[in-house]
């Protein structure tokens, strides 16, 4: 049986785990729930199933895989890095990853906050400043490694290219001082794996976010 990963059809909180599960080859059926239009934005189709597909804590990104029924998008992350080693190889990389998923997850809450947040256009401006200084300090940490936990991609690349692509989707020049970070990108689609997926039909390029965000 193939596993299932389930999440609403915008990249979101799901995307770092298809990037993971493509890097890998895993053969998974990525299940799409659409949002209804405005103005209900109705999320009717997920909860017609959340409570029957045996998760303990009913969420969407899930993640089935045989005996296996996950949510929480950093416990999936977790479970596939071991299962397909992408979780750092020394205790100095398993530190790195750990402290980087952290760090990712706060940089991405702001970035949902302000993206939903219906005066989105009066508090980019602020948001650009602020960020500007997060960006930097992932440029330093990522330093001349090839990846964040050093010469291994671990699971926290996928989360890292991730969030830097819907910064530059919506900052394009937020980068311009992270030579890293830019090397960064640049090393990460050249990975064969990767370039061929984000050139397929399968590969999702918008909406980042789902229907009712002020930036999608
Ligand atoms: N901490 C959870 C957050 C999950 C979450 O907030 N999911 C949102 C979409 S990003 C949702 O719509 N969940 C469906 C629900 O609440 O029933 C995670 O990282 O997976």
């Amino acid at each position: 049986m193939q596993p299932v990963l389930g999440y609403w059809k915008i990249r979101g909180l799901a995307q770092p785990i298809r990037l993971l599960l493509e890097y890998r080859s895993i053969d998974f059926v990525d299940k799409y729930y659409e949002v209804g239009d405005a103005p209900d934005y109705s999320r009717e189709v997920w909860f017609r199933e959340k409570y029957s597909l045996g998760l303990d804590f009913p969420n969407l990104p899930y993640y089935i895989d045989g005996d296996i029924r996950l949510s929480q998008s950093n416990t999936i992350l977790r479970y596939l890095a071991r299962k397909y080693n992408l979780d750092g190889t020394t205790e100095a990389e398993k530190i790195r990853v750990d402290l980087a998923a952290d760090e990712l997850m706060d940089l991405r809450n702001n970035l949902v906050n302000l993206c939903y947040n219906k005066h989105f256009e009066s508090l980019l401006p602020q948001y650009v400043k602020d960020v500007d200084d997060k960006l930097k300090l992932f440029d330093n940490f990522l330093g001349d490694r090839d990846w964040l936990a050093g010469e291994t991609i671990t699971s926290v690349d996928f989360v890292m290219y991730e969030l830097l692509d819907q910064h530059r989707i919506m900052i394009p020049d937020c980068l311009k001082e992270c030579s890293k970070l830019q090397r960064f990108i640049e090393r990460f689609e050249a990975l064969p794996v990767m370039k061929v997926y984000m050139h397929s039909d399968k590969f999702m390029k918008r909406p980042l976010n789902n229907k009712m965000a002020s930036f999608k």
